[in-house]
């Protein structure tokens, strides 16, 4: 489990009760339904936040997606404060009511609850990253190499089983990232998609990063210079909210096969990349900050999460374009 120091954040069994518990507490804003298991046979929950959520109205979507990397423990606790803060306010917060009544809102507060099990398991962290399904040489692949868009294309992940950006046999043969895709794709109802925005948080660095990570260049097939600019206008909005460093995916370091590429490639979905708290750490230390940070750089969010969502009708809205 978690070492002393550590207590308040919430492992496998404890995030599960708490998103039971939330549903428990207004069963009229959430539900709960599991999208697929894990490698080793864990359910990948994903809550909806909505007025009448047992309904798919016709309201914009939103994804916020959390913990792809095991030892970023920190975003399982980012996904969990979305869904207190947009339930529990409800009845006190207009602005919170509106939001939920105008919206449909996504959370899958663990893409990868084998690694972050993993993780915790001996009561010491082991610093992992990856998820716990075996490769030929070694455990695990990097999740967040591992999305179908230019997979393997440019020196941004490993073919090498041992390394910790490992991006699998072929796109999508992490199990967790096939449900993850299996589920938005699902959210493509009657020809169109219903997610418009996400995020997919990580630590450490306090970066909001945007599509591509492929490729240097601002834009490429499917991303033209009036979407690269609505990339960087919400990107930079958020920024200002949250004090993190906007800019393109790409201009930290060239992934390829990660989530954001994907999501807008294969969807149009105006999909980030949140690296969380903190700014800068030695060795593998960034990755665990004490509980007693939680709720500051949690909640740190708020404001920019707000912003996202107030958009989701129309991202692009931002720039003064219309939808
Ligand atoms: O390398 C990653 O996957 C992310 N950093 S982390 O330290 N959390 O592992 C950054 C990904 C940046 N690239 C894209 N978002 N495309
Ligand atoms: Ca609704
Ligand atoms: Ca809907
Ligand atoms: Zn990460």
């Amino acid at each position: 489990d978690f070492p002393s120091g550590y207590t308040g954040y919430h492992n496998y069994a404890e995030m599960v009760s708490e998103l039971n518990q939330a549903v428990s507490d207004h069963p009229n804003l959430l539900t709960l339904r599991s999208i697929g298991k894990s490698y080793q046979g864990r359910d990948i929950w994903a809550v909806k936040i909505s007025d009448n959520p047992g309904s798919d109205e016709a309201e914009p979507e939103a994804l916020f997606t959390c913990n792809q990397h095991a030892r970023e423990h920190l975003t399982v606790e980012m996904c969990l404060h979305i869904v207190k803060r947009y339930t529990d306010n409800y009845a006190s917060n207009s602005t919170i009511r509106n939001t939920v009544d105008s919206r449909e809102i996504w959370v899958i507060p663990s893409v990868n609850p084998d690694g972050a099990e993993y993780d915790i398991a001996t009561g010491s962290f082991r610093a992992w990253r990856k998820n716990r399904q075996p490769n030929s040489t070694a455990v695990g692949t990097d999740p967040n190499r591992n999305w179908g868009h230019q997979w393997g294309c440019c020196g941004g992940s490993s073919g090498s089983g041992s390394s910790d950006t490992y991006r699998g046999t072929a796109a999508f043969s992490a199990p967790e990232v096939a449900r993850v895709r299996d589920f938005t794709n699902s959210r493509v109802v009657g020809g169109v998609q219903q997610i418009k925005s996400h995020i997919d948080w990580h630590t450490y660095s306090e970066l909001i990063l945007w599509p591509y990570g492929y490729t240097y260049n601002d834009t490429a097939p499917g991303l033209d210079a009036t979407q690269a600019n609505v990339f960087q206008t919400m990107g930079r909005r958020m920024a200002a909210l949250n004090g993190y460093t906007p800019q393109q995916a790409s201009d930290l370091y060239v992934t390829d096969g990660s989530v954001d590429d994907w999501m807008w490639a294969a969807h149009k979905i105006w999909s980030y990349t949140f690296e969380m708290y903190p700014k800068s750490a030695s060795g593998t230390s960034g990755f665990y900050p004490r509980d007693t940070q939680i709720a500051t750089q949690t909640a740190r969010n708020d404001t920019a999460v707000q912003l996202l969502l107030d958009y989701t009708d129309c991202v692009p809205r931002i720039t003064g374009r219309t939808c």
